[in-house]
């Protein structure tokens, strides 16, 4: 079981949200969980949004031409595709997300719907390609980092250009000049350090588009694409924490629960908060946006002892959290209902 340097190399480059933070309606940008593939890229001077492929015209922006088109805001909940990859056992060797593989962002930047429309998409377009400019080797294949997104999830209206978070110009890390961010998705496609759009006659076939990021049961298993967030709930751990195992301290009395929950499928529903395997309804607010998590609340009396604490979300096109992981070669997708070990004194 023990982790290798290799994943403790990635661990450290790549962190996530301190559980805490979940006291946020919008996290704060630092403490927003950071993946970055191969490294944060060198942007040149002379930095251009290209747009082509099978389009009528094509476009070139600078940061200064896409500041001057309609902005928007939206506050969006991004949570990496292999959060909770950790739990799996056989463990997978990859970035190894426990749970807060998780942020939420007020992203400012262009919708994506306009600028295809003023591209004009060609007949045949099928699928749009966002490339980045970072670089690396996955899997043995060089490779910049690039995903698509079919034609209509492109046109769908949600998705959007982002040079700023939370008011601010993006920082270098989360994806600066330019990033997409597609709502609803897990982060993956959320192509940061965008370079180029390109306008496809046929589905892409990429490394991270038709390797990684597909949701396969063993080796042969061909699998299906990754592409919606899972309904989950993240509690914000109460009491104070041990140094070294996280175990949560609480004093006995009336204690106020609070957490997160977020679904790129539909709304949230209901959240549930298990006490030694006992489920009760938690108290669910209205989310900021659309796509971005809704806060619950929940009143505990704790007794003194040990006790395991838990939370679930089930969103309103009837998903709901499992009790166990399941297991696949990525390991992607794991919302697997969280649970804390608290002693009450
Ligand atoms: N160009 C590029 N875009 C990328 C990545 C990357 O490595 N390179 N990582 C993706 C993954 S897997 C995730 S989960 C999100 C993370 O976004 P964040 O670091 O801003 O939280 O960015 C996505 N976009
Ligand atoms: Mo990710």
């Amino acid at each position: 079981m023990a982790i290798s340097m290799d994943e403790l190399q990635l661990a450290t480059r790549n962190h996530g949200m301190p559980l805490e933070a979940l006291r946020y309606d919008v996290t704060p940008v630092g403490l927003h969980y950071l993946l970055v593939h191969f490294d944060v890229p060198a942007v040149p001077e002379d930095w251009r949004l290209h747009v082509g492929g099978l389009v009528s015209r094509e476009l070139t922006l600078s940061q200064d031409e896409l500041r001057e088109r309609p902005s928007v805001r939206r506050i969006v909940t991004m949570e990496c595709a292999g959060n909770g990859r950790a739990r799996l056992e056989p463990r997978i060797v990859s970035q190894p997300w426990i749970a807060e593989a998780i942020g939420t962002g007020e992203w400012g930047g262009v919708e994506l719907a306009p600028l295809l429309r003023e591209a004009g998409m060609g007949d045949g377009a099928v699928e749009v390609l966002f490339t980045g400019l970072d670089r690396g080797i996955d899997g043995g294949v060089e490779q910049a980092y690039e995903r698509s997104l079919s034609l209509d999830e492109a046109l769908a209206g949600d998705a959007l250009l982002a040079y700023e978070l939370n008011g601010e110009p993006l920082p270098p890390q989360h994806g600066a000049p330019l990033r997409l961010v597609v709502p609803g998705w897990y982060g993956m496609t959320s192509v940061k350090w965008l370079e180029r759009i390109r306008v496809l006659d046929r589905p892409f076939d990429g490394y991270q588009q038709a390797h990684a990021y597909r949701f396969r049961r063993d080796e042969d298993d061909e699998g299906e694409p990754v592409a919606r967030m899972r309904p989950r709930s993240l509690m914000l751990p109460p009491g104070v924490p041990d140094f070294m195992t996280r175990r949560r301290f609480v004093e006995a009395g009336p204690c106020s629960l609070e957490g997160r929950a977020w679904s790129g499928v539909a709304p949230i529903e209901s959240v549930e908060v298990g006490v030694d395997g006992e489920w009760a309804t938690a108290r669910v607010e209205p989310a900021p946006d659309r796509f971005a998590w809704s806060r619950w609340t929940f009143h505990w009396q704790a007794e003194p002892g040990d006790h395991e604490l838990a939370c679930r979300a089930r969103d309103e096109a009837g998903n709901e959290q499992p009790l166990e992981p399941e297991w696949n070669v990525g390991g992607y997708c794991n919302n697997a209902a969280q649970s804390l070990a608290v002693t009450v004194r």
